[in-house]
């Protein structure tokens, strides 16, 4: 998708879209990840599942233009609608000029393929992640209380730079991160699940994410970035800022050149594991990973 040279700033009150809370709030994660330094270009890629009631708050609810089919189809999403950032979209502009970087769109009753709502003002179509977003929505909706309405994909550095240190196994990556500090088995406590390094987009790195995704709370992608789902806005960028903080803290430790010396106790994740009723990653809790900081 060739990139737009010129964009025109669209006013709040231009649009009755825009003045929808949930539509405020997707913008507003927007510039707080492109301030994050989350997404560089076009870089990272976000989406909302609609509520029945904010599909009715919507002033144009029938879709306009074609059916365009998807890779793969998501019959559980059949005929939900979803907000969701344009392919080629810069984080940067995106709240700028919103009609043209972001769509609302509508999933035909087997899932099979899309028709657009609203947006997409000079053409284009969602994001290349589209097929990740939407199985992954589907796939966590088959269980209650992980149902997430807010995927959010970014290219953090420091996430990223562990994938080119530790293997690429979920396990180890996970007891990394919870291992610098102390909040994050409580905010991911099913751990992050890695997806090795392929080529972005279509059904093959979606299919991978979605089956990591259903018994984590984030998907890394190797050399790439993160996937994180989350219930609201808040939770699924509270989960990227804290993934990508915990990096932060294992890459200074690194850095430090010194081996790891004092640790959190497998105790002590018993203990949150049991504070959380068992809605944890068991198999996470007792470390024997294979991170090189240990060694
Ligand atoms: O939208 O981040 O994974 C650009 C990307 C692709
Ligand atoms: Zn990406």
């Amino acid at each position: 998708m060739p990139m737009n040279t010129t964009w025109t700033a669209q006013e709040p009150g231009s649009d009755p879209v825009l003045a929808l809370p949930f539509v405020r709030e997707f913008l507003r994660l927007c510039d707080d990840g492109f301030r994050m330094r989350f997404h560089e270009r076009n870089g990272g890629n976000l989406s909302y599942w609609l509520r029945q009631e904010e599909i009715r708050m919507l002033p144009e609810k029938e879709p306009k233009g074609s059916w365009i089919p998807m890779e793969a189809a998501v019959p559980a999403l059949g005929g939900e609608y979803f907000l969701i950032t344009a392919s080629g979209s810069c984080f940067r502009n995106i709240s700028y000029a919103p009609a043209e970087n972001t769509c609302i769109i509508r999933l035909n009753d087997g899932g099979s393929s899309w028709q657009l709502v609203w947006g997409l003002r000079n053409g284009g179509r969602p994001t290349s992640e589209l097929e990740s977003h939407l199985q992954n929505f589907a796939i966590r909706a088959q269980q209650p209380e992980r149902e997430s309405r807010v995927m959010y994909h970014a290219h953090p550095a420091s996430v990223i730079t562990l994938s080119n240190l530790l293997p690429q196994d979920s396990k180890t990556v996970t007891r990394a991160l919870w291992s610098s500090m102390i909040e994050c088995a409580f905010i991911f406590p099913y751990g992050v699940g890695v997806v090795p390094c392929m080529i972005p987009g279509g059904a093959k790195i979606s299919g991978q994410t979605a089956e990591q995704m259903q018994t984590h709370d984030a998907v890394l992608w190797a050399h790439h970035g993160l996937f994180c789902a989350g219930k609201d806005f808040d939770s699924a960028f509270g989960l990227m800022e804290t993934i990508d903080k915990a990096a932060e803290i294992y890459l200074k430790f690194l850095a430090s050149g010194q081996k790891r010396r004092y640790t959190i106790p497998d105790a002590i994740f018993e203990e949150i594991a049991q504070a959380l009723g068992g809605k944890m990653n068991m198999a996470y809790v007792h470390g024997g990973g294979d991170d090189p900081a240990d060694e």
